[in-house]
């Protein structure tokens, strides 16, 4: 797996900010902790609505980090460094050197990455805790609800070599549902929790694939405002476009792209 490392504007003035202060003379507890937070987090991504969580909320934060693909349709989320991080075989992870005391941590699970890296930052994730289980509720929401379910309909609606009418139907509707429970809580509020979050960096990438997912976005109007709002921030546009190069000309239903990916089954280690 090869390290791109992306330095975004923010990490690089802040950790200017903190080389300057430092040669001055002056280590202010501000420069110390620029300092700490300029040490680049690695990244282990594909360019999926899974990946763009945490690649966006990277950009949003200004955090310095080292894009390391994962190409899962070569089957690099098999390799054995990678499951020491991800024993799920499952992009994204990450490993931040600078975790709690200061050591290395590893993350998998985009859910947990976005809590941990608010946490980490204090930014896109209320300390405060009524705000915070709002952000919970539908960080979850999407982890369990939209995700998997849109999951199924890129499944068998664009990728699976038979037409399941059944199955396709069956997840065309509960994304539809499901699109119609942010449309109306989004009637009366910007962003999905209240004030932006990184639930509204969960969802975006799924709600950007709308037309695959067979759906028509003109009927959830609330829902169209917040995805061209969420569509026209520069880190969310940055966070989007991190690595879809490398996906060009991928085919998925190339019969050696489809070995790695369907039909997967317990390992043995
Ligand atoms: N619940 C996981 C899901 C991650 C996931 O499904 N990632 C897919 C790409 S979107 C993956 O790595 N697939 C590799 C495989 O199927 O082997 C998360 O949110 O992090």
């Amino acid at each position: 797996m090869a390290r791109v490392t992306a330095k975004n504007k923010a990490s690089k003035n802040k950790a200017a900010k903190a080389k300057a202060k430092t040669k001055s003379g002056k280590k202010t507890a501000k420069a110390k902790q620029a300092k700490k937070i300029a040490k680049p987090i690695d990244l282990y991504y594909w360019a999926t609505p899974n990946g763009f969580k945490i690649s966006i909320m990277l950009e949003e934060c200004g955090l310095p980090y080292n894009f390391i693909p994962v190409n899962i349709s070569k089957g690099e989320q098999f390799k054995t460094d990678f499951l020491k991080i991800s024993p799920n075989n499952r992009m994204p992870a990450i490993v931040d050197p600078d975790g709690p005391g200061g050591k290395p941590i590893s993350i998998f699970e985009s859910g947990a990455i976005l809590q941990y890296l608010g946490r980490k930052t204090g930014k896109f994730y209320p300390s405060d805790e009524r705000a915070r289980v709002e952000v919970d509720q539908w960080l979850f929401w999407q982890m369990g609800g939209i995700g998997p379910m849109a999951g199924q309909v890129h499944h068998f609606k664009n990728y699976a070599m038979e037409t399941l009418t059944y199955a396709i139907n069956r997840y065309i509707n509960e994304v539809n549902r499901l699109y119609g429970v942010m449309n109306l809580r989004l009637k009366d509020r910007d962003f999905i929790a209240g004030k932006y979050s990184i639930a509204d960096m969960a969802i975006v990438g799924w709600v950007n694939g709308w037309e695959r997912q067979g759906q028509d976005i003109n009927e959830f109007p609330n829902l169209k405002r917040w995805l061209e709002t969420m569509k026209a921030r520069p880190a969310v546009k940055r966070g989007m476009a991190l690595g879809m190069e490398l996906r060009q000309g991928i085919d998925m239903k190339d019969p050696k792209v489809q070995a790695v990916l369907f039909g997967q089954r317990a390992r043995a280690s």
